[in-house]
């Protein structure tokens, strides 16, 4: 057997005024209750250190700016890169990252994975980023990734990590199954995602009965066909107006569901998994190498 203990730190709401460093009070306080339940890595959600703004409509470039990050660590989070240390815990945490590259701004809609002597691993840039980039008044809240963010140019890579092959998306990527397989076809054991997802799609009323299924088919579809763990983290609760789903949870490569969060707010709960459990998963029924046919998958790589 191969144990890690893996925490879900699930966040309630952030407020718009909250600042970057009572949010980091709030993590550090989820891992050091990780720390004594024996975990070995906490997952915290997307974008977990400031309220989520693409749900709102943000023209001053400025402002804009402000919630990213321009760095990392940066002073506002070195705290929870300190206490990872300390605490010998490592994390995975979704942030807005601001970054200067091919001579220009870019912003990116990102997630890193951290070990435990509180150094990164590995970066992961969102790929399937959900919404658009006009102006929707008529709507109760935006959805503006599309706006805010550029589609992220890191693949989905997998890294030697925790024991194990450790891989990253977030959020929407959860829904499609290609970002599974991406990873899967390098071995995934263990797949880390947090989420920000809206009880109500002004798009798609008719499914807002059906976030919590929805959330847990994909997810769980996922682990099972690719023989992973996947390890998916919300930010919950009702944040300045706009109703999230909670329900975070640990998923086995069985595709059940092993533990689960029960309310909306700051919770923590913690999964014994056995990253050996994805070996008859692998070597038997999806066995890629031995039963896909990729000669009939074509279709799915062309535009
Ligand atoms: N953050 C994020 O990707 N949220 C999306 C909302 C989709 S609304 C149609 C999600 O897939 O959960």
């Amino acid at each position: 057997a191969r144990i890690l203990n893996v925490g879900i730190a699930q966040l309630g709401p952030i407020s718009r005024n909250e600042s970057r460093q009572d949010v980091v009070v709030r993590l550090v306080a989820l891992m050091e209750d990780a720390a004594r339940m024996g975990c070995d890595l906490v997952v915290y959600p997307e974008a977990a250190l400031t309220a989520f703004f693409p749900h709102w409509w943000i023209d001053d470039e400025d402002e804009l700016d402000s919630w990213f990050e321009r760095a990392m660590p940066n002073p506002a989070v070195q705290p929870l890169f300190d206490a990872a240390r300390r605490l010998k815990v490592g994390f995975h945490l979704g942030y807005a990252e601001l970054a200067f590259e091919d001579g220009r701004k870019r912003r990116f809609n990102t997630a890193i994975l951290v070990g435990k002597d509180g150094e990164i691993i590995g970066k992961y840039r969102k790929i399937h980023l959900p919404g658009y980039t006009d102006r929707r008044p008529g709507d109760p809240f935006q959805n503006l990734e599309k706006r805010y963010f550029e589609v992220g140019n890191l693949g989905f890579p997998v890294w030697h990590a925790f024991g194990g092959r450790v891989g990253m998306m977030i959020c929407n990527d959860r829904r499609w199954p290609e970002s599974y397989r991406v990873m899967g076809l390098q071995g995934a054991e263990l797949i880390l995602l947090g989420y920000n997802t809206p009880v109500h799609n002004p798009a798609m009323p008719e499914t807002d009965d059906l976030g919590n299924f929805h959330n847990q088919l994909v997810m769980q579809s996922g682990a099972y066909q690719n023989g992973t763990w996947v390890v998916g983290v919300a930010r919950a609760g009702v944040e300045e107006g706009v109703d999230q789903i909670g329900q975070s949870c640990v998923i086995a490569p069985s595709g059940e569901v092993v533990v689960q969060c029960t309310t909306l707010g700051d919770e923590l709960q913690v999964a014994r998994c056995d990253l050996d459990l994805c070996n008859s998963y692998k070597t038997s029924i999806f066995n890629f190498a031995k039963h896909r046919r990729p000669e009939h998958y074509g279709l799915i790589v062309e535009r």
